[in-house]
């Protein structure tokens, strides 16, 4: 029997092998009989150096899904403010208006609508999420800039808020989720955003963001807005304190979630940005950790459409490796005129704009077709432009 060959680069075992994975080839088998991952499946995947095996397990995953495609959108990315009280130890983004009242972002609803027109009206998406805020995160503010924005954007959909703010909302009008919802979904939300998520271990939520919305609510409320008709996303924020066992438990229970109340489109690896917060010391994350989080997550997530690469967070190489391990979407241009801030206060490298040219140029360079998609994933032309707003019949919805 030949012996086994050492790793590439025997360095302190830490070397990515070129020998493949005994615990890969169990978890093929289980793939190729249609079974579920389990969270020991997940955290061999996680800990893997094959990573050859890896991306084909993973690719093979993502063209059973979404085939040749991956998956973009033009939108328009707006924080509409930073005042937040939660204190959530990974972010440099909040502002605490007392103590550094310099540092705050808090728009007019009207700065918002113009922020949002500031670039013309071809985009089919708007992106908004903010702390928590009282003066902004209620109805009087949300509900008639919503009803405007479907007035005079109607071809873009709303991607508005995440769990912790719908949380945030509901406990400020004493309002159940569901009238919450309702009403948000009437003034025209189409899809919630993945954030707040977070890790949903009860461990890690107590020691780094515990005054934020829990994981069993955050789940309430993405299953509750799918069965009142509103699509959602979700996320992980990877590369603190938590354990392998954790990020794999968090994409069971999102893979549960689904099963229970269907509407989740993408899920999205959030890697953790160190400058300017209280977790600094954890550094950014490598490029073999994220290449294995996309792996893993499109492998474990079976009920999951999309896994998406934000070129923001990621920045744009690692994203284009994605394509490879997994992840079928690169997000959203953003408008020109944009401004992050979650991802810019914390040190991303990424600029605030990518222009579609340069996201269909990476995917094909890859061998992937760019489609233009909006939030719920329904496919556009590449150079579909609301003309007038009387021609949704271009849209090419998906089967
Ligand atoms: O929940 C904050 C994360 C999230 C940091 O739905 C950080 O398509 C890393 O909702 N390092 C909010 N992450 C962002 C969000 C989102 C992001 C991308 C795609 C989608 C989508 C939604 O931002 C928060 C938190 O997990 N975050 N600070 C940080 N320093």
């Amino acid at each position: 029997m030949a012996a086994e060959r050492p790793p590439i680069f025997a360095t302190l075992g830490l070397a990515v092998r070129s020998t493949p994975d005994p615990a890969l080839r169990t978890i093929e088998d289980k793939l190729a009989a249609g079974a579920s991952l389990s969270v020991e499946d997940g955290v061999a995947l996680l800990r893997t150096r094959d990573l050859h095996s890896l991306g084909r397990l993973a690719l093979n995953a993502k063209r059973a899904k979404s085939h040749d495609r991956v998956y973009y959108v033009l939108n328009r990315y707006i924080n509409s403010t930073n005042v937040c009280y939660a204190n959530c130890r990974f972010c440099s983004f909040a502002a605490d208006e007392k103590k550094e009242p310099e540092r705050i972002v808090r728009m007019a609803a009207d700065a918002v609508l113009a922020k949002a027109l500031e670039t013309g009206k071809n985009f089919n998406q708007i992106h908004i999420v903010g702390g928590h805020d009282p003066r902004q995160l209620s109805l009087d503010y949300w509900l008639p800039l919503m009803r405007r924005l479907k007035e005079v954007v109607p071809h873009a959909q709303l991607s508005l808020f995440t769990a912790a703010e719908l949380d945030y909302m509901a406990r400020r009008h004493r309002m159940s989720y569901e009238d919450l919802l309702i009403r948000l979904r009437d003034a025209g939300l189409e899809n919630i955003n993945g954030g707040g998520a977070e890790v949903f271990s009860a461990r890690f939520r107590r020691l780094v963001c515990p005054n934020k919305v829990d994981a069993a609510h955050w789940l309430e409320i993405h299953e509750i807005a799918h069965r009142v008709g509103i699509a959602s996303n979700a996320t992980m924020l990877y590369g603190t304190i938590e354990t392998l066992e954790e990020r794999a438990e968090h994409l069971v229970l999102l893979r549960e979630s689904q099963r229970r109340s269907p509407g989740y489109n993408a899920f999205i690896p959030l890697a953790f940005h160190p400058d300017g917060n209280e977790m600094s010391h954890h550094g950014w994350t490598s490029g073999l950790d994220d290449i294995r989080m996309f792996a893993t997550a499109r492998l474990m997530l079976d009920n999951f459409d999309h896994i998406k690469a934000y070129w923001m967070i990621q920045g744009l190489a690692i994203c284009q490796l994605a394509l490879l391990f997994g992840a079928d979407d690169m997000d959203g241009t953003h408008g020109s005129t944009d401004e992050e801030l979650i991802y810019h206060s914390a040190g991303t490298r990424s600029g605030q704009h990518v222009d579609d040219r340069e996201f269909r140029r990476l995917i094909e360079e890859v061998g992937f077709v760019p489609v233009r998609r909006n939030s719920t994933y329904q496919e556009f032309p590449a150079d579909w432009a609301p003309k007038d707003e009387a021609q949704p019949e271009r849209v090419l919805t998906s089967a």
